[in-house]
Protein backbone atom coordinates (compact mmCIF):
# COMPACT_ATOMS: atom_id res chain seq x y z
CA UNK A 1 0.00 0.00 0.00
CA UNK A 2 1.72 3.25 -1.06
CA UNK A 3 0.65 6.65 0.69
CA UNK A 4 -1.10 7.95 -2.86
CA UNK A 5 -3.17 5.23 -2.43
CA UNK A 6 -4.11 5.68 1.59
CA UNK A 7 -4.57 9.44 0.55
CA UNK A 8 -7.03 8.39 -2.16
CA UNK A 9 -9.42 5.91 0.06
CA UNK A 10 -8.94 8.63 3.04
CA UNK A 11 -10.71 11.33 0.86
CA UNK A 12 -13.27 8.62 -0.59
CA UNK A 13 -14.00 7.23 3.05
CA UNK A 14 -14.45 10.27 4.38
CA UNK A 15 -17.30 11.50 1.74
CA UNK A 16 -18.79 8.82 1.52
CA UNK A 17 -19.09 8.23 5.36
CA UNK A 18 -20.40 11.83 5.41
CA UNK A 19 -23.04 11.10 3.09
CA UNK A 20 -24.20 7.73 4.58
CA UNK A 21 -24.99 9.65 7.66
CA UNK A 22 -27.09 11.93 5.77
CA UNK A 23 -28.99 9.32 4.19
CA UNK A 24 -29.53 7.64 7.10
CA UNK A 25 -32.57 8.39 8.70
CA UNK A 26 -30.70 9.16 11.82
CA UNK A 27 -30.45 12.96 11.04
CA UNK A 28 -34.72 13.34 11.76
CA UNK A 29 -34.45 12.46 15.23
CA UNK A 30 -33.03 16.01 16.34
CA UNK A 31 -33.74 16.78 19.76
CA UNK A 32 -36.27 19.46 19.66
CA UNK A 33 -36.83 19.83 23.85
CA UNK A 34 -35.48 23.29 24.40
CA UNK A 35 -34.70 22.29 28.23
CA UNK A 36 -32.74 19.28 27.20
CA UNK A 37 -30.90 21.37 24.79
CA UNK A 38 -30.02 23.99 27.04
CA UNK A 39 -28.71 21.73 29.71
CA UNK A 40 -26.17 19.38 26.84
CA UNK A 41 -25.11 22.40 25.04
CA UNK A 42 -24.50 24.69 28.21
CA UNK A 43 -22.68 21.28 29.43
CA UNK A 44 -20.32 21.01 26.47
CA UNK A 45 -20.07 24.96 26.42
CA UNK A 46 -18.84 24.44 29.80
CA UNK A 47 -16.47 21.78 29.74
CA UNK A 48 -14.63 23.70 27.01
CA UNK A 49 -14.17 26.57 28.64
CA UNK A 50 -12.74 24.85 32.01
CA UNK A 51 -10.53 23.22 29.59
CA UNK A 52 -9.13 26.38 28.56
CA UNK A 53 -8.70 28.27 31.51
CA UNK A 54 -7.56 25.09 33.36
CA UNK A 55 -5.03 24.84 30.61
CA UNK A 56 -4.97 28.01 29.85
CA UNK A 57 -5.01 27.60 26.45
CA UNK A 58 -3.07 29.73 24.02
CA UNK A 59 -4.60 31.74 20.81
CA UNK A 60 -2.17 29.58 19.34
CA UNK A 61 -3.40 26.62 20.28
CA UNK A 62 -7.33 28.14 20.08
CA UNK A 63 -6.52 28.82 16.03
CA UNK A 64 -5.20 25.44 15.89
CA UNK A 65 -7.82 24.08 16.94
CA UNK A 66 -10.41 26.35 14.78
CA UNK A 67 -8.61 25.59 11.62
CA UNK A 68 -8.68 21.57 12.70
CA UNK A 69 -12.24 21.60 13.22
CA UNK A 70 -12.53 23.63 9.77
CA UNK A 71 -10.31 20.50 8.21
CA UNK A 72 -12.25 17.64 9.90
CA UNK A 73 -15.33 19.14 8.21
CA UNK A 74 -13.87 19.58 4.61
CA UNK A 75 -12.37 15.77 5.01
CA UNK A 76 -15.83 14.74 5.83
CA UNK A 77 -14.51 13.29 9.09
CA UNK A 78 -17.08 14.06 11.82
CA UNK A 79 -18.58 10.64 11.05
CA UNK A 80 -15.10 8.83 11.63
CA UNK A 81 -13.99 11.60 14.52
CA UNK A 82 -17.05 11.26 16.65
CA UNK A 83 -17.47 7.17 16.07
CA UNK A 84 -13.83 7.12 17.24
CA UNK A 85 -13.99 9.27 20.51
CA UNK A 86 -17.53 9.43 21.54
CA UNK A 87 -19.77 6.69 20.29
CA UNK A 88 -18.85 4.22 22.88
CA UNK A 89 -19.68 6.14 25.46
CA UNK A 90 -23.40 7.11 23.97
CA UNK A 91 -23.51 2.81 23.14
CA UNK A 92 -23.06 2.43 26.92
CA UNK A 93 -25.90 4.62 28.07
CA UNK A 94 -27.98 3.04 25.31
CA UNK A 95 -27.19 -0.65 26.94
CA UNK A 96 -26.71 -0.60 30.32
CA UNK A 97 -29.90 -2.33 31.18
CA UNK A 98 -29.48 -4.81 28.98
CA UNK A 99 -28.86 -8.75 30.28
CA UNK A 100 -28.51 -10.28 26.78
CA UNK A 101 -25.11 -10.07 25.21
CA UNK A 102 -23.17 -7.19 25.20
CA UNK A 103 -22.79 -4.91 21.78
CA UNK A 104 -20.44 -2.50 20.66
CA UNK A 105 -20.75 1.02 18.78
CA UNK A 106 -22.05 0.45 14.54
CA UNK A 107 -18.96 3.02 13.63
CA UNK A 108 -18.89 5.05 10.58
CA UNK A 109 -19.06 2.09 7.90
CA UNK A 110 -22.31 0.74 8.32
CA UNK A 111 -24.28 0.72 5.14
CA UNK A 112 -28.13 -0.82 5.39
CA UNK A 113 -30.21 -3.36 3.52
CA UNK A 114 -26.58 -5.86 1.76
CA UNK A 115 -27.75 -8.53 -0.24
CA UNK A 116 -28.81 -11.62 0.80
CA UNK A 117 -26.74 -14.37 -0.48
CA UNK A 118 -28.40 -16.81 -2.33
CA UNK A 119 -27.48 -20.09 -0.15
CA UNK A 120 -27.78 -17.43 2.88
CA UNK A 121 -24.45 -18.77 4.04
CA UNK A 122 -21.71 -17.32 2.25
CA UNK A 123 -20.95 -13.51 2.49
CA UNK A 124 -20.24 -11.54 -0.98
CA UNK A 125 -17.01 -11.60 -1.65
CA UNK A 126 -14.36 -11.52 -4.85
CA UNK A 127 -13.67 -14.55 -6.55
CA UNK A 128 -10.06 -14.45 -5.23
CA UNK A 129 -10.66 -12.62 -2.08
CA UNK A 130 -7.47 -12.53 0.12
CA UNK A 131 -7.72 -13.66 3.62
CA UNK A 132 -7.95 -16.72 5.88
CA UNK A 133 -11.20 -18.02 5.27
CA UNK A 134 -13.74 -18.24 8.58
CA UNK A 135 -16.81 -20.07 9.50
CA UNK A 136 -19.28 -17.94 11.90
CA UNK A 137 -21.62 -19.88 13.68
CA UNK A 138 -24.01 -19.92 16.31
CA UNK A 139 -27.61 -19.53 17.67
CA UNK A 140 -29.32 -16.48 18.75
CA UNK A 141 -31.96 -16.51 21.78
CA UNK A 142 -33.84 -14.76 23.56
CA UNK A 143 -32.58 -13.56 27.08
CA UNK A 144 -34.62 -16.70 28.90
CA UNK A 145 -33.18 -18.98 25.90
CA UNK A 146 -35.70 -19.54 23.35
CA UNK A 147 -34.52 -20.06 20.00
CA UNK A 148 -35.47 -16.87 18.05
CA UNK A 149 -36.43 -18.61 14.42
CA UNK A 150 -35.29 -16.83 11.50
CA UNK A 151 -33.35 -13.81 13.34
CA UNK A 152 -31.59 -11.68 11.11
CA UNK A 153 -28.09 -11.36 10.88
CA UNK A 154 -26.44 -8.41 9.19
CA UNK A 155 -22.73 -9.05 8.88
CA UNK A 156 -20.20 -6.19 7.31
CA UNK A 157 -16.13 -6.48 7.96
CA UNK A 158 -12.89 -4.63 6.13
CA UNK A 159 -11.15 -6.88 4.07
CA UNK A 160 -7.52 -8.70 4.66
CA UNK A 161 -6.07 -5.16 3.79
CA UNK A 162 -8.38 -3.15 6.08
CA UNK A 163 -10.52 -1.66 3.43
CA UNK A 164 -14.14 -1.61 3.49
CA UNK A 165 -16.56 -1.57 0.52
CA UNK A 166 -18.46 1.76 -0.13
CA UNK A 167 -15.85 3.65 1.40
CA UNK A 168 -12.40 2.89 -0.39
CA UNK A 169 -11.82 2.73 -4.10
CA UNK A 170 -11.64 -0.44 -6.14
CA UNK A 171 -13.92 -2.45 -4.21
CA UNK A 172 -16.91 -4.28 -5.63
CA UNK A 173 -20.42 -2.36 -4.11
CA UNK A 174 -21.36 -4.87 -1.11
CA UNK A 175 -18.09 -6.67 -0.56
CA UNK A 176 -17.79 -8.91 2.44
CA UNK A 177 -21.69 -7.31 3.26
CA UNK A 178 -24.30 -9.87 3.81
CA UNK A 179 -27.49 -10.33 5.48
CA UNK A 180 -28.34 -13.86 6.51
CA UNK A 181 -31.07 -15.63 8.32
CA UNK A 182 -31.26 -18.31 11.68
CA UNK A 183 -32.85 -21.61 11.25
CA UNK A 184 -36.22 -22.52 12.84
CA UNK A 185 -33.72 -23.05 16.10
CA UNK A 186 -31.80 -19.73 15.78
CA UNK A 187 -28.84 -20.79 14.42
CA UNK A 188 -26.96 -19.46 11.62
CA UNK A 189 -23.66 -20.12 10.17
CA UNK A 190 -21.79 -17.95 7.91
CA UNK A 191 -18.39 -18.43 5.82
CA UNK A 192 -16.73 -15.20 4.93
CA UNK A 193 -12.99 -14.42 5.52
CA UNK A 194 -10.79 -13.19 7.99
CA UNK A 195 -10.66 -9.25 8.22
CA UNK A 196 -6.91 -7.27 8.54
CA UNK A 197 -6.65 -4.70 11.00
CA UNK A 198 -8.07 -1.43 10.29
CA UNK A 199 -6.04 2.40 10.48
CA UNK A 200 -7.65 5.76 10.51
CA UNK A 201 -6.12 7.34 7.39
CA UNK A 202 -3.47 9.11 8.02
CA UNK A 203 -3.81 12.05 5.98
CA UNK A 204 -6.81 13.21 6.94
CA UNK A 205 -7.75 15.37 10.03
CA UNK A 206 -8.15 12.58 12.30
CA UNK A 207 -5.16 11.31 11.31
CA UNK A 208 -3.24 14.72 11.59
CA UNK A 209 -4.61 14.86 15.11
CA UNK A 210 -3.68 10.70 15.93
CA UNK A 211 0.09 12.02 14.54
CA UNK A 212 0.35 15.46 17.05
CA UNK A 213 -0.40 14.07 19.85
CA UNK A 214 1.76 10.50 19.48
CA UNK A 215 -0.70 8.61 19.55
CA UNK A 216 -1.37 5.00 17.51
CA UNK A 217 -4.05 4.73 14.34
CA UNK A 218 -5.11 1.33 14.65
CA UNK A 219 -8.35 -0.61 15.56
CA UNK A 220 -7.94 -4.75 16.03
CA UNK A 221 -9.56 -6.84 13.22
CA UNK A 222 -13.28 -6.93 14.25
CA UNK A 223 -16.23 -8.15 12.36
CA UNK A 224 -19.59 -5.74 12.47
CA UNK A 225 -23.00 -7.31 13.21
CA UNK A 226 -26.46 -6.35 14.05
CA UNK A 227 -28.92 -9.57 14.99
CA UNK A 228 -32.35 -8.56 15.01
CA UNK A 229 -35.83 -10.72 16.12
CA UNK A 230 -39.18 -9.76 16.54
CA UNK A 231 -40.13 -8.30 19.87
CA UNK A 232 -36.53 -8.05 20.60
CA UNK A 233 -33.96 -5.51 20.80
CA UNK A 234 -31.53 -4.53 17.93
CA UNK A 235 -27.95 -6.06 19.12
CA UNK A 236 -25.57 -3.90 17.14
CA UNK A 237 -22.12 -5.52 17.88
CA UNK A 238 -18.31 -6.31 16.98
CA UNK A 239 -16.00 -9.29 17.59
CA UNK A 240 -12.79 -9.36 17.82
CA UNK A 241 -10.02 -12.10 17.36
CA UNK A 242 -7.52 -13.12 20.02
CA UNK A 243 -4.04 -11.97 19.75
CA UNK A 244 -4.02 -8.95 17.97
CA UNK A 245 -1.90 -6.53 19.15
CA UNK A 246 -4.35 -3.68 19.30
CA UNK A 247 -7.07 -4.89 21.64
CA UNK A 248 -6.18 -3.75 24.30
CA UNK A 249 -5.78 -0.22 23.18
CA UNK A 250 -7.97 0.00 20.18
CA UNK A 251 -8.18 3.84 19.29
CA UNK A 252 -12.23 2.93 19.37
CA UNK A 253 -12.46 2.11 22.75
CA UNK A 254 -14.78 -0.43 21.77
CA UNK A 255 -13.58 -3.74 23.07
CA UNK A 256 -15.09 -5.85 25.68
CA UNK A 257 -14.10 -9.17 27.00
CA UNK A 258 -16.67 -10.75 25.90
CA UNK A 259 -16.70 -9.78 22.53
CA UNK A 260 -14.11 -11.89 22.38
CA UNK A 261 -14.15 -14.96 19.45
CA UNK A 262 -12.87 -18.14 19.96
CA UNK A 263 -11.25 -19.21 16.68
CA UNK A 264 -10.19 -22.57 16.26
CA UNK A 265 -8.92 -24.50 13.08
CA UNK A 266 -12.15 -25.43 11.18
CA UNK A 267 -13.24 -29.03 10.78
CA UNK A 268 -13.41 -28.52 7.15
CA UNK A 269 -9.87 -28.25 7.24
CA UNK A 270 -10.04 -25.07 5.36
CA UNK A 271 -9.38 -21.92 7.86
CA UNK A 272 -10.67 -21.40 10.88
CA UNK A 273 -14.17 -21.29 12.82
CA UNK A 274 -15.66 -19.64 15.30
CA UNK A 275 -18.66 -20.32 17.65
CA UNK A 276 -20.62 -17.16 19.52
CA UNK A 277 -23.87 -17.46 20.55
CA UNK A 278 -26.12 -14.18 21.19
CA UNK A 279 -28.78 -13.85 23.63
CA UNK A 280 -31.11 -10.79 22.80
CA UNK A 281 -33.46 -9.05 25.65
CA UNK A 282 -36.60 -8.78 24.81
CA UNK A 283 -38.18 -5.61 24.41
CA UNK A 284 -39.86 -4.02 27.23
CA UNK A 285 -43.28 -3.89 27.36
CA UNK A 286 -42.75 -1.01 30.43
CA UNK A 287 -42.42 2.49 29.19
CA UNK A 288 -40.24 4.96 31.12
CA UNK A 289 -43.91 5.91 33.30
CA UNK A 290 -44.50 3.12 34.59
CA UNK A 291 -41.44 1.86 35.86
CA UNK A 292 -41.97 1.11 39.41
CA UNK A 293 -40.96 4.84 41.83
CA UNK A 294 -40.60 6.83 38.66
C1 LIG B 1 -13.97 1.42 11.92
O1 LIG B 1 -13.84 0.34 11.12
C2 LIG B 1 -14.76 1.29 12.99
O2 LIG B 1 -15.33 0.12 13.21
C3 LIG B 1 -14.94 2.36 13.86
C4 LIG B 1 -15.78 2.20 15.05
C5 LIG B 1 -14.32 3.56 13.61
C6 LIG B 1 -13.52 3.70 12.52
C7 LIG B 1 -13.34 2.63 11.68
FE1 LIG C 1 -14.98 -1.23 11.63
Amino acid sequence: MTPNEHEASAAASGAAATDRFRQSGKTGHAVADQARVNELASALIQAANDIVLEKKVTYDEYNALKSWLIQVGEDGEWPLFLDVWLEHSVEEVATSHREGNKGSIEGPYYVPDAPQPQDNRTIPMREDESGTPLLFKGQITSTDGTPLPNAKIELWHADAEGFYSQFAPDLPEWNLRGTFHADDQGNFEIDTVQPAPYQIPTDGACGKLIAAAGWHAWRPAHLHLKFSAEGHELLTAQLYFPGDEHNDDDIATAVKPELMLDIQPAESGTGVQTTYDVRLDPVSTQTPDTVPGE
